[in-house]
């Protein structure tokens, strides 16, 4: 078709790449949920009710794509990490977020009535914004992870009702020991009592077969990667199957620690592991 003389306008689109052979996060958080959270009158600090929700729409993100290695959810944000070696449908990051972003609020407006039953939702309706972040190295992507995970104690704190810069002059340096006792004198938690998904935040992730710890090295393994992986049409063919078969399972672990990663090498390997025994692990 020759070329029409509208056309020159396509030069306005600006490239938006990410760079290659990084691992891509994207983040996501509710939009003004400090109202939202008011209104449907949630629970103070944490809402089980809110966080389940969040957790189902992330978890249906995760289903949905398979290239997302693992996804962490704390408060009204959540990340997303696509695997540095996926074969990616898009590198754009215009086009990864407002996949992410679209497909999250369309589930989780879609499955409000399941968790609030006898809250309809009324205008404004909850909306995220996202953003894309990409990490070159595996220690970076686990720093990445520690700081959402270990930012989830600040945020227990700061609803509580101290704000940060109070919170931290006030535990700044204090014992594991000392900072229960702070916060139960000062917020009446029993810090050792809350639930997992309230100290922890939420992890979701493809379930395999546990491995036995230091049995693989896949984070020297990720970072010695310099491209995806080549891989014959059957081989991609058969983790496609075996990804799609896997269960997307919700935990409430520590993922600052080396053992959660140590005996998920499939997460840094991006290599679908055996289908197990639903794995349920005893936290040390
Ligand atoms: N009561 C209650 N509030 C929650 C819960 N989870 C998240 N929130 C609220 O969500 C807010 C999240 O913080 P931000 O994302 O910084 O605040 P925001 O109002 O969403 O503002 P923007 O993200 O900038 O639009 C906190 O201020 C909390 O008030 C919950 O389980 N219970
Ligand atoms: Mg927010």
């Amino acid at each position: 078709m020759a070329n029409s003389k509208f056309e020159y306008v396509r030069n306005f689109e600006q490239p938006d790449a990410l760079l290659p052979n990084t691992w891509i996060v994207v983040r996501i958080d509710g939009r003004g949920f400090t109202k939202m959270c008011a209104k449907y009158e949630f629970e103070k600090p944490n809402d089980r009710r809110a966080l389940d929700l969040m957790n189902a729409a992330a978890k249906a993100v995760v289903t949905d794509i398979p290239e997302i290695a693992i996804a962490y959810g704390v408060s009204d944000e959540y990340s997303f990490v696509f695997h540095k070696s996926s074969n990616l449908f898009e590198r754009r990051a215009s086009k990864l977020v407002t996949t992410i972003v679209s497909t999250f609020t369309a589930n989780y407006v879609y499955l409000w009535p399941t968790y609030f039953p006898d809250t309809p939702l009324s205008f404004p309706l909850p909306t995220f914004d996202g953003r894309a972040v990409c990490y070159p190295t595996v220690q970076n992507l686990r720093d990445y992870m520690s700081w959402r995970q270990a930012d989830s104690f600040w945020k227990l704190i700061q609803l509580g009702g101290l704000d940060n810069k109070e919170a931290e002059k006030t535990l700044a340096g204090t014992l594991a020991a000392d900072k229960n006792e702070i916060l139960f004198s000062r917020f009446k938690i029993n810090y050792n009592n809350e639930p997992e998904m309230f100290k922890k935040g939420s992890i979701v992730f493809r379930d395999y077969e546990l491995a036995e710890p230091s049995s693989h090295d896949a984070a020297a393994a990720a970072d010695a990667l310099a491209e995806p992986a080549v891989q014959s049409k059957s081989q991609a063919e058969k983790d496609k199957k075996r990804r799609a078969k896997a269960k997307v399972v919700v935990e409430h672990l520590d993922i600052i620690k080396d053992e959660f990663w140590d005996r998920r090498p499939w997460i840094l390997s991006g290599k679908p592991g055996q289908p197990g025994k639903a794995s349920k692990e005893i936290q040390t």
